[in-house]
C-alpha cells in the first residue's frame, strides 16, 4: 500500500515550513535514470537534479587529494574500468569511493533558489548512499567480488555515517525506474560505454534482482528500518519515455503527483 503514496506526510516542518523534500532515482544500469533526470530538470524550476558523479570514478587524479597541487607524475586512475576488469581486486575499492561520493552529494544543501520556492522544493538524486550498499556492495559480496570481511567493514562504516549524518542523507521517497533486463541491456549496448564492454546480462539479471527485492518485495531483514516503509513510485521504464511525448508528460504527472 506504501508503494505510491505521496510524500506530504513524510517531510518534517522546520521553522514553521515544510524543507526540501529528497528523492533518489533508482533502477538498473542503463535503464535511463540520468534521461530521466534531465527530464525532471528542465520540468519545473522547484526541482534540482543532483547527478550521479560517474566521471569521477573514471577520473581520479593520483597525484592531489584536496588542497594540494597534483604532483607533475600524477597519473589518471579510472576507478570504473579498473572494477570491472578486475572486480574481485577493486570492488571494495569501488564501493568506498562510489558511498563516499554519494554521501558528499546527499550531504549537499539545495540552492537558494529551492529555498526561496513558494511551491514543493525537491532534491533529486541518481541512486543513493543506499543503493551503493543494497544493490552494488550487497551484490558484490554476493557474487563473491567482495569478501566477508570487507563487506562486514563496509557496513560498519557505512551504518556509522548513515547514524552520524541522520536526516541530512535520509530520502522521503524513491522513484524506482523498472525495466525488463534485456532492455537495459540493449541500452547500455547502444550507448557504448567503453568501460562497460564485458557487462553481461546475468549481471544485469543479478542487479535487476537486488531492486525487486529492495524496492518491490521490500524483502531483505538488512535495511534500515526507515527504508523499508519509504513511499516509493515505480514508473515502466521499458517504454521509449525520452522520445514519447505522451509518456513523458505521463510520467511528470505521476512525478508531481509523488511530490505533492
Ligand atoms: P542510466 O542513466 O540509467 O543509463 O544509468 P548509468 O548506467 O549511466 O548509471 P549507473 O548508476 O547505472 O552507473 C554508471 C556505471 O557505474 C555503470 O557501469 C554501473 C556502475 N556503478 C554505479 N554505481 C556502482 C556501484 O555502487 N558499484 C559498482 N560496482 N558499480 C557501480
Amino acid at each position: 500500500p506504501s508503494r505510491s503514496r505521496c510524500l506530504s506526510s513524510q517531510v518534517p516542518i522546520q521553522d514553521g515550513k515544510a524543507r526540501v523534500k529528497r528523492v533518489s532515482i533508482e533502477g538498473n544500469i542503463a535503464v535511463g535514470k540520468s534521461t530521466f533526470a534531465r527530464l525532471l530538470q528542465s520540468a519545473s524550476p522547484d526541482w534540482e537534479v543532483m547527478a550521479e558523479p560517474v566521471s569521477k570514478w573514471q577520473n581520479i587524479n593520483s597525484g592531489a587529494s584536496k588542497g594540494t597541487v597534483a604532483s607533475p607524475q600524477a597519473t589518471v586512475i579510472n576507478l570504473l574500468q579498473m572494477m570491472y576488469q578486475d572486480p574481485q581486486r577493486w570492488s571494495y575499492t569501488f564501493q568506498t569511493y562510489s558511498c563516499m561520493s554519494r554521501f558528499r552529494t546527499q550531504l549537499q544543501p539545495p540552492p537558494a533558489r529551492l529555498l526561496r520556492s513558494e511551491g514543493t522544493p525537491v532534491q533529486v538524486y541518481e541512486r543513493s548512499v543506499y543503493s551503493d550498499r543494497y544493490i552494488f556492495a550487497l551484490n558484490m559480496f554476493e557474487l563473491g567480488c567482495i569478501n566477508s570481511t570487507e563487506w562486514a567493514v563496509y557496513q560498519d562504516w557505512h551504518s556509522l555515517l548513515v547514524e552520524q549524518f541522520g536526516h541530512q542523507v535520509e530520502l522521503e521517497g524513491i522513484i524506482y525506474l523498472r525495466a525488463p533486463p534485456q532492455k537495459c541491456m540493449e541500452r547500455l549496448e547502444r550507448r557504448g560505454r567503453s568501460e562497460e564492454i564485458g557487462v553481461k546480462l546475468d549481471y544485469l539479471n543479478k542487479l535487476h534482482i537486488q531492486h525487486e527485492r529492495w524496492l518491490v518485495e521490500k524483502s531483505t531483514e538488512l535495511h534500515f528500518e526507515k527504508l523499508k516503509h519509504i513511499p516509493v513510485l515505480q514508473l515502466d521504464a521499458s517504454v521509449e519515455f525520452q522520445a514519447d511525448l505522451e509518456v513523458r508528460d505521463q510520467f511528470l504527472i505521476k512525478v508531481k503527483n509523488f511530490f505533492n
